[in-house]
């Protein structure tokens, strides 16, 4: 049986994660995690705080304190409700671990020597006003490709493709607005994307028909317009630094310039999805009977492991080209290579009435704020039952009441309620022994089977919208089969046809808790014990 390691887009440090975030990564990974653990295989399910990179040091700034510091309070805060969502996470760990540290600074060293590494004389936006550089999303600007005017300098939101500060036309500063920058020269760590491209071509066209369109096609578009080598060090000084690699010469038998270097870091892209390993070394430190992280990440012993990402359609360029170049060029004639992803599951984005959930502008609603108003499973169920899969997904206050009323209520709560009160007033909260089943138990027993079939079927596929609905229809089954079995009318006659109804209503109860527990956790565990048995998901 394999083992199956999980891990969700890392959430940015600073500030709280919106419901579009839980979406369209934290939760989706939380949900499979939590099945593929109740079906018995060893499950690892790692995420982190993306601690680096110039949001970091702005919000810091406007805030008083350092870097470290702000990073180490929010990474707190985010663990908190993460926790409180129910996010099942094996480690919540940090970007900016000495773990991370020391494996962004050797990847690094050992692209170099590989020589897929290159120094480049660069152009980069200097805001003489704030007397920094301003790199990636802190400068926005026309997009040259598709001539949207708010494109921020990493990428567009438009068009998704990824950009670099310097080609944006009309820039300004996303911080101030200010325009009084200037261009000024600086040596940067170029890694050669270029040279991976037909090997990337070739590895994402076979992930056709078996990852989400959505994926491949984001993929493939990326490919097409023709790869660019992509600049990995920045000039910022919160993050990992680039002078502490310990450099060997390249294959041409240079090494690379130092003090040209001084002072700058890797880019946080570089090293954000590195921390997914980072983070998995964090957890087999917090946990030293676990029997290691490398198991999980390097041939020959991760073998058996089936490595599964989630994230938003904006992240997946740097999951499918990015980071996927950064392993192929470290696995370069390693005996012990790393490993890439096996399933990439995309997510569209959730709206929050037909427009963007913002953090900036505190648009939509919040994590924190969500479970001030209301239990978490409501929440789960809603973004499972809505996730952005096929398309775009909208939430509104009005639907989202509608349907955890009809689906947690109506259905589940009102089946359990029924049949657990019934037995409780009428067989002395005992599951009754005696009388046989008939033919409308052994209809159920055959609708049951063909819904927990597909819904698990369905949860493997991680087609999360169809998986709650076959759920909902599991549970209908419950109420069908009470309505039309009237337990109350039999017991007037026959008691032992009574108490026939009442076991497989129990039954039915306990195994709804069971099948439901991953997207509804808190419930599942509420009915379990109202019942006297556990869940293990
Ligand atoms: N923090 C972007 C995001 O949250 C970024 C993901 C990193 S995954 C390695 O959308
Ligand atoms: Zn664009």
């Amino acid at each position: 049986m394999s083992r199956i390691l999980i891990t969700s887009a890392l959430p940015y440090i600073n500030g709280i994660k919106h419901l579009g975030t839980l979406a369209g990564s934290m939760l989706p990974a939380d949900v499979y995690a939590r099945f593929q653990r109740a079906r018995g295989r060893e499950t690892l399910y790692i995420c982190a705080t993306d601690e680096h990179g110039t949001p970091t040091e702005l919000a810091a700034t406007a805030v008083g304190l350092d870097s470290a510091t702000f990073c180490s309070l929010d990474h707190e805060v985010q663990a908190r409700l993460g926790a409180a969502f129910g996010l099942s996470w094996d480690h919540f760990g940090r970007s900016s671990s000495p773990q991370n540290r020391a494996l962004t600074q050797q990847f690094a060293q050992q692209l170099w020597e590989a020589g897929f590494l290159e120094e480049r004389v660069t152009q980069q936006v200097y805001s003489r006003a704030a007397k920094r550089f301003l790199p990636d999303r802190y400068v926005i600007g026309t997009c040259p490709h598709c001539g949207y005017e708010a494109a921020r300098g990493d990428q567009c939101e438009n068009c998704t493709r990824v950009l670099d500060p310097a080609d944006l036309k009309n820039p300004r500063s996303a911080v101030s607005g200010s325009t009084d920058i200037e261009i000024r020269d600086s040596k940067h760590l170029f890694l050669r994307q270029r040279l991976f491209a037909e090997r990337l071509r070739g590895w994402i066209e076979s992930k056709k028909g078996d990852w989400p369109l959505l994926v491949t096609s984001i993929a493939l578009k990326w490919l097409d317009e023709g790869l660019q080598d992509r600049g990995i060090t920045r000039d910022l000084e919160w993050g990992v630094p680039v002078n502490a690699v310990d450099w060997g010469a390249n294959p041409q038998g240079a090494r690379p310039d130092v003090e040209g270097l001084a002072g700058k870091v890797f880019y946080v892209w570089f090293d954000a999805p590195i921390e997914y390993i980072g983070a998995t070394w964090e957890w087999a430190d917090a946990n030293p009977g676990e029997g290691g992280w490398e198991r999980w990440w390097r041939a020959p012993e991760a073998d058996d492991v089936t490595y599964v990402q989630f994230m938003g359609k904006d992240n997946v360029p740097f999951h499918t080209v990015g980071f996927p170049t950064t392993l192929m060029g470290v696995n370069e004639g390693a005996n012990s290579p790393w490993k890439l992803v096996d399933q990439l599951k995309g997510f569209n984005w959730l709206d929050y009435y037909g427009g963007k959930f913002s953090t900036s502008q505190k648009r939509g609603v919040f994590m924190d704020h969500a479970l001030e108003l209301l239990p978490a499973d409501y929440w789960r169920w809603w973004i499972i039952t809505n996730a952005p899969e096929g398309s775009d997904a909208t939430f509104t206050w009005e639907q989202f009441q509608t349907q955890v009323n009809a689906d947690l209520a109506d259905v589940l709560g009102n089946f359990v309620n029924r049949i657990c009160k019934f037995a409780e007033t009428r067989f002395e909260g005992r599951v009754p022994e005696g009388g046989t089943p008939g033919d409308l138990e052994r209809r159920l027993e055959v609708d049951v089977a063909a819904k927990l079939t597909e819904l698990t079927t369905l949860m493997e596929a991680r087609e999360f919208r169809k998986s709650a609905t076959a759920l909902r229809q599991l549970w209908v089954l419950g109420n069908q089969y009470l309505t039309e079995a009237a337990p109350w009318t039999a017991l007037k006659t026959d008691r032992d046809r009574a108490a026939v109804v009442v076991r497989y209503g129990l039954d039915l109860v306990a195994l709804f808790a069971r099948v439901s527990a991953p997207m509804i956790p808190n419930a599942a565990a509420a009915i379990s014990e109202a019942l006297g048995v556990t869940t293990d998901a």
